[in-house]
This record gives structure tokens, sequence and C-alpha cells, in this order.
């Protein structure tokens, strides 16, 4: 493809616009051709400043335009299914916010539909995989140079939770990001989710448990563990500790620049994930910008999407009922088996 990719991007809520802004400015090879909100206002004002790109209200407005040649998909997930079926109709390129649905049978309806396709059109929003040290923690477990990989240890800490961000959301919301890393850190299935919950910061809203304690389990035995605590009021902390045969790899932990002044010594904590993972959001669009102009992916699958989803299921039921819950999948099509 000679001419850039132009992106419809569906959604300009607050991951939309970031897009938005994101490919206007900052990703080669693409543009905004349109922008789709129930909200017109919002579609108007995403779009200003904006040349040639145009404010829609639909869908399917977006699908039937001639200037729509990928789509970028960040409403909110219980709008995602109906949208990627129509998306895989017209066989267009998709970088699909997460999550790619929110439960594991419309997740799955998704992956059929992609398999019977026949090519994989679909990339899921997961960031994480693309932050530099992500990837040098894949590549070590992966290389093997500090032996086998025992167990992980997650941090995943935000200062405060939007209204209405419930109990579930802890799960579905944001372990799902560690459910998608533990997988892509070890290439593993994760078999079982357990939840304990504990002492509880007088600073969630009702209805709130925080923190929780997470614990997953892999195919092969690697113990993950998370500490999710949304209210955490200090700052924006997603941290790894992975604990290996010959070693410790440590990740995520703001690592400076430190300044030391008036007797003390440190350096800022992230405000928000935005901050916390601009760059890897400007590669993850990037690499997913190239790839859609070279007809395919490059990165998290719908397969990818599917097994976060049966995750959230089993930790939300885990959450609830306080025992260990097995995660269960089907078989892996084979349209998915080399990714
Ligand atoms: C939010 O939706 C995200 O995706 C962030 O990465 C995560 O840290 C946060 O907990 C979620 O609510």
């Amino acid at each position: 493809m000679s001419q850039n990719l132009r992106v419809a991007v569906i959604g300009a809520g607050r991951m939309g616009v970031d897009h938005i802004q994101r490919l206007d400015r900052r990703i080669h090879g693409a543009e905004v051709s349109a922008v789709v909100d129930i909200d017109p206002d919002r579609a108007a004002a995403a779009v200003a400043g904006i040349p040639g790109a145009a404010a829609m209200s639909s869908v399917e407005e977006a699908l039937e335009n001639p200037d729509t040649d990928a789509v970028l998909l960040a409403t909110p997930g219980f709008l995602h299914e109906d949208a990627l079926h129509a998306i895989l109709g017209r066989d267009l390129p998709v970088l699909c916010e997460k999550p790619l649905t929110p439960d594991s049978a419309s997740a799955w309806r998704v992956v059929q539909a992609e398999e019977k396709l026949g090519r994989q059109r679909i990339q899921v929003g997961f960031m994480r995989r693309y932050d530099a040290e992500y990837a040098q923690l894949q590549a070590l477990i992966r290389g093997g140079e500090l032996g086998e990989v025992l167990m992980l240890h997650h941090q995943h800490r935000n200062p405060s939770t939007p209204p209405g961000f419930t109990n579930e959301m802890l799960i579905n919301d944001s372990v799902v990001h560690e459910f998608d890393a533990v997988r892509f850190f070890t290439g593993e299935e994760i078999v079982s989710v357990q939840v304990r919950t504990g002492k509880a910061t007088r600073n969630a809203p009702a209805g709130q448990q925080d923190p929780q304690h997470v614990l997953l389990e892999t195919e092969s035995g690697v113990l993950a563990d998370v500490e999710i605590y949304v209210n955490a009021e200090f700052g924006y902390e997603v941290a790894t500790q992975a604990v290996f045969e010959q070693g410790i790899f440590r990740i995520g932990n703001d690592a400076g620049p430190y300044l030391s002044t008036q007797g003390r010594w440190g350096g800022p904590v992230s405000p928000g994930f935005a901050a916390r993972f601009s760059t890897a959001y400007d590669r993850e669009v990037q690499a997913w910008v190239d790839a859609a102009r070279r007809g395919g992916i490059d990165g998290p699958g719908a397969w990818d999407g599917y097994a976060a989803a049966a995750c959230c299921e089993a930790g939300v039921e885990a959450q609830r009922t306080g025992r260990s819950v097995a995660v269960t999948l089907n078989d892996k099509p084979s349209l998915y088996l080399q990714a």
C-alpha cells in the first residue's frame, strides 16, 4: 500500500482521543479518516483540526465509507462484539482496545468468525507487550539464560478509580493485563485463578474491596501472584519481579532519573497508565499500522483476547467464591497455532 492507512476510530472517549492524537501526530503511514461516536459533539471535537477526517455517528457509516482502510475500536467492551463481526464482514484490519469482548462466549464467537474468514485481522490492545522491559523479560524467559522461570510477582497499583468502577472491574479491567502479561512472558496458558481479600483500604468507594491478592498458575506450574490495588493514592505503579533458577529480574519500577536534594533522594511516580505506557502505546499502534498495510497483524490476536476473557471469568468466580477456579479453553483453532 503506497498511500497512508486511512483509519476510522470508533469511540471518542478517553482511549479513542488518545489514539486519535497519536495517529495524527506520531504514527507514520496512517491518518484518521473518520471518528465515530454516538455523541455528535464528541465526534466533532475529536476531528477538529484533522484535515479530511469526518465525524460520524454509526459504525455502519464508517464501514461503508470508501475512505476506511482499517478500524481502531475504542468503545467500551460491551459494544465490541457487534462491531467486530461487522468489521470482519468487510475483511478490514482492526486494532481492538482491550477487552476483545467482556465474556468468553462472545470472544469465542469472534474467534470463530475470524477463523471462518481464514486470516487474522484482529489485533488486541494489550499494550504492555510493547513496553521495552516487558519484551526484555519475555526474551529472558524464552532464552533460558537464567534457567527456568519459577514464579512471577506482580504489583498493579492505580492512584484511584473512576466513578462506577465495581469490584469485578478489579479483575476485568485491571488484572486482565496481568493475565495477558503472564501468558506473554511464559507462552503458556493459565490453568487456574484464585483471589483472596484481606484488610481493605478506607479509600475505596463503597462496594469495592481493595486491595486484592490474585494467584494464577500456568500449564507448567509457574505461580504468579498479583497485588491489585486500585486506590493506592500515591500514583500509578506497575511492576513485576521474576524469580528464575539462577537469578531475579525486576521490571517496571520507575527507574529514575533520581534527584538528591535537601537531604532526600528519589524521583517521580507516573500519574496514570496513559503516561506510564505512552511509548508502549505508540509502538503498539505503529506496529499495527505497519502490519495492517501488509495485510496482517503484529501482536496479540483474537485468541489472546479470548484466553484473557476466560481468565477474567474464572477470576470473577474466584473473587465471589474464594475458591481456586479452573480456566477452561476450547481447542485452539489452527489459524492461531503459529501465532
Ligand atoms: C485501565 O482500564 C487500564 O487498562 C490500565 O492499564 C489499568 O492499569 C487500570 O487498572 C484499568 O482500569
